[in-house]
């Protein structure tokens, strides 16, 4: 298997449940972004993003659909919840929820406020998107006001490492002091995992 990368991007969500589950890899570093700082990237993915990854037949460009992969295909359902069992749904939700709703509007603020050069920054669909992101975040707060350590199905899955990105992202941002208690315990728990940490030193190394 062999995972392109860039430090912290999205692509971080595949090496983290490779890390979660032990696996053999072969990580590729890229600059970020490297559709302008490495253009022959392109030939590999010609979307340029990150993450891409590469499994025999399977060639992939979506980090949710990477992890629900691997859990599946390569973690004996480890880090998967199985269509018999009663959080099957509740899980895909969360694992898309953490791009779709959680992801892609903290992509607006990056863009806006850092990414783009001075003269082309909007600091207006910057501040809308912070706020979008901020008022999405209370479903999972509320999921988590009931004590419960992981999102669903009673154990830790690839759907925390779906929504657990949306918060990597928003400490970078430097979001997460007005996100809510139990999120941040949450998040406090992820951190703490060795296949998190293994992940982090992966992309050091
Ligand atoms: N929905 C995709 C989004 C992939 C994506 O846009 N990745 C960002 C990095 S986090 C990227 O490559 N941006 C650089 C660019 O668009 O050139 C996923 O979840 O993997």
């Amino acid at each position: 298997m062999k995972l392109w990368h860039c430090k912290d991007a999205r692509s971080f969500r595949a090496l983290w449940t490779l890390e979660e589950l032990g696996l053999d890899y072969e990580l590729v570093s890229l600059p970020f972004p490297p559709r302008w700082s490495q253009p022959e990237y392109l030939e590999t993915n010609p979307l340029g993003t990150i993450p891409y990854f590469e499994d025999g037949p399977a060639k992939m460009t979506e980090s949710a659909a990477i992890c629900e992969y691997l859990a599946v295909k390569h973690g004996a359902g480890t880090l998967a919840v199985s269509p018999n069992e009663d959080d099957f749904g509740v899980w895909l939700n969360w694992l898309h929820h953490g791009e779709a709703t959680l992801t892609f509007p903290q992509t607006l603020v990056l863009r806006y406020t850092i990414l783009e050069p001075l003269e082309r920054r909007i600091p207006k669909v910057a501040e809308d998107y912070r706020r979008w992101f901020l008022a999405r975040t209370v479903l999972a707060e509320r999921a988590l006001s009931d004590g419960r350590e992981w999102l669903c199905a009673g154990r830790f899955t690839v759907a925390d490492i779906s929504v657990g990105y949306a918060l990597l992202l928003a400490g970078s941002l430097g979001h997460l002091d007005q996100v809510g208690p139990n999120l941040l315990a949450w998040w406090e728990r992820l951190q703490a995992r060795d296949g998190f940490k293994r992940a982090k030193a992966a992309q050091r190394a």
